[in-house]
């Protein structure tokens, strides 16, 4: 098995070599889903939590306060700490429609989020159109398609999943890699999977989530863990992130002697 830092060296996406990068640099494998509902709390958690993370995920719209300080503010904390901020924004439509909800509205999310997601349901305009906005803007930005899902009974199985990798391998310039259980695709090692539902006990969440413990899901081949509610909900968030880093880090480890 190849190690993060040489794997970055396989990365076209200069955002993919960066996250690679700073994973072995840092040495965590921990993303940090900070689903919050205020101003405030999310600052205060994304500068707890980050020197213990390589990723932030947001869910930019469900800041009640929210203002545009709220992401010059999550942009300055990736600075200070060195994570990535990825939008957990899962854009489902077609190109055009895309392309105005990625850079415009309220949020204008291609201007400070490093990553966002997307529903490979709508077809290839939908990477066409987050890769007009990527270009126009000139930054390096990196796109995730839905390979799997972590809730009971979702429909991004068999052939579905298939067509998703075949659509990521297509777009290798901002197609990064997958929200995924595991490792979608062998050999192509610029392709990172991101796997959520997450959490040192496994069993059944809230409104049909699924949980499988780091250990489980690195074996399985991912290779970023994402983890909310183990986190923000805990007494001792930061105790609780420095736990999932610890255990991400170790079952990576293991694979690497494998
Ligand atoms: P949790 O509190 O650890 O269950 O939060 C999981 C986060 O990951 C939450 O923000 C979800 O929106 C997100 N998520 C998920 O749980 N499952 C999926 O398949 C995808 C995203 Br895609």
């Amino acid at each position: 098995m190849l190690t993060y830092w040489q794997r970055a060296q396989k990365c076209q996406n200069r955002t993919a070599k960066k996250l690679l990068q700073l994973i072995d640099n840092k040495k965590t494998n921990l993303a940090f889903g900070v689903d919050v509902t205020t101003k405030d709390k999310l600052l205060e958690l994304a500068d707890k939590i980050g020197p213990e993370i390589c990723v932030l995920k947001t869910h930019i719209d469900i800041v009640e306060d929210f203002d545009p300080s709220v992401t010059t503010g999550l942009s300055e904390l990736a600075q200070k700490h060195n994570f990535l901020i990825f939008e957990d924004r899962k854009f489902a439509d077609i190109g055009q429609t895309v392309e105005k909800q990625y850079s415009g509205g309220v949020y204008k999310i291609v201007d400070w989020a490093d990553i966002v997601n997307a529903h490979s349901v709508a077809g290839q305009g939908i990477v066409d159109g987050l890769r007009k906005v990527i270009i126009e803007k000139g930054s390096d930005r990196g796109v995730l398609l839905l390979g799997e899902m972590s809730s009971a009974g979702n429909l991004a199985t068999g052939e579905y999943t298939k067509k998703t990798v075949e659509m990521a391998q297509a777009n290798q310039d901002v197609v990064i890699g997958f929200i995924s259980m595991g490792e979608l695709v062998e050999n192509e090692p610029y392709l990172i999977n991101f796997t959520p539902g997450v959490k040192l006990q496994a069993g059944d969440g809230e409104l049909k989530q699924q949980y499988n413990t780091p250990e489980s899901v690195m074996a399985g081949g991912t290779d970023i863990i994402i983890v909310g509610g183990g986190i923000y909900k805990a007494d001792d968030p930061l105790a609780e992130a420095k736990k999932y880093r610890t255990a991400g880090w170790q079952a990576y480890q293991t694979r690497l002697t494998m």
